[in-house]
């Protein structure tokens, strides 16, 4: 069967048919989604799988198409076309209600593009020009922060100043980070806080005493933690663990004092060098003067 190239060209014109007013009820709909079996929850950030024993969710009322030229009088048919028509959304062609039929994720498609119709049930033919336009799926909260690197280990030197940084940590989250603080990220330390601070904002972990000593203690298990919603309460969580190792400074101090001692060595060997040159020149000279 041949398809009707009926209102194609007519859609392209984006918005541009004001009479199909479209009622976009995405706040309704977001509320009515937050209480659906969204994938990622509050937990692990992995789909789940539990939610194929429930059933599906009852359709939501998330707007409603209407032409003035609708007379109410039954003879006026609402179509829509284009990303999910008729399987994510579906419109009562009669009242133009157009219901969304399962809870939507943001982090996997954010936006659909659709056009809506408006004709004669009778002649088939459109009371105006069809109309495109798009549903944006706002954001909820539904993906914790993940550290994608951890655990983590590093090492320090033992008897650092406070505020050696030792390492930065890094926790990503899937939310949209345009809206709201749904991943807006604050770093704290959940075991370790006293021998180790960490930016809030950064991430990065610091020494916080001046006095760890390897000898009394060569390891430490640190737990960082990263909550969305700028760390407030309500706030979704990751956490990971850095393993810091301290180092031997008397090793190192040997290193050191023998690297010294060599270039002393060397130095000194140089400048005698240096004047042995300068003397045989000087004589060298003197003897030029005298004898040239
Ligand atoms: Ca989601
Ligand atoms: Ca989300
Ligand atoms: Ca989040």
């Amino acid at each position: 069967m041949p398809k009707k190239p009926l209102h194609r060209s007519a859609a392209r014109k984006t918005g541009t048919a004001s009479c199909l007013r479209k009622q976009r009820r995405t706040r309704e709909e977001r509320n009515r989604r937050g209480r659906a079996p969204a994938a990622g929850g509050a937990g692990s950030g992995t789909s789940s799988s539990s939610s194929k024993s429930t059933p599906d969710p009852e359709p939501v009322l998330i707007g409603r198409l209407h032409t003035d030229m609708d007379r109410n009088d039954g003879r006026t048919k609402y179509v829509l076309r284009g990303e999910g028509a008729g399987s994510v959304f579906v419109i009562d062609e009669k009242t133009g209600n157009i219901h969304v039929t399962k809870p939507l994720d943001r982090e996997e498609k954010d936006e659909y593009r659709l056009i809506a119709t408006a004709t004669d049930r009778l002649t088939d033919r459109a009371l105006e020009p069809s109309s495109q336009f798009i549903i944006r799926v706002q954001d909820i909260n539904d993906n914790p922060p993940v550290f994608d690197e951890g655990p983590y280990s590093a090492s320090v030197p033992e008897m650092a100043n406070i505020g050696t940084s030792i390492i930065q940590v890094t926790a990503t989250d899937a939310d949209d980070p345009t809206y709201g603080n749904s991943a807006k990220l604050v770093y704290t330390l959940v075991q370790g806080q006293q021998y180790f601070s960490v930016d809030p904002q950064t991430g990065i972990l610091r020494t916080a005493v001046p006095d760890m000593d390897r000898e009394t203690q060569d390891q430490y298990l640190v737990l960082l933690q990263a909550k969305d919603m700028g760390g407030h309460l309500g706030g979704l969580s990751g956490t990971t663990t850095v393993t810091v190792k301290l180092t031997d400074i008397s090793a190192e101090r040997d290193t050191c004092t023998r690297d010294t001692l060599s270039v002393t060595a060397v130095f000194v060997l140089a400048d005698t060098v240096c004047r042995t040159l300068h003397f045989r020149q000087r004589k060298s000279l003197f003897a030029a003067g005298i004898y040239g």
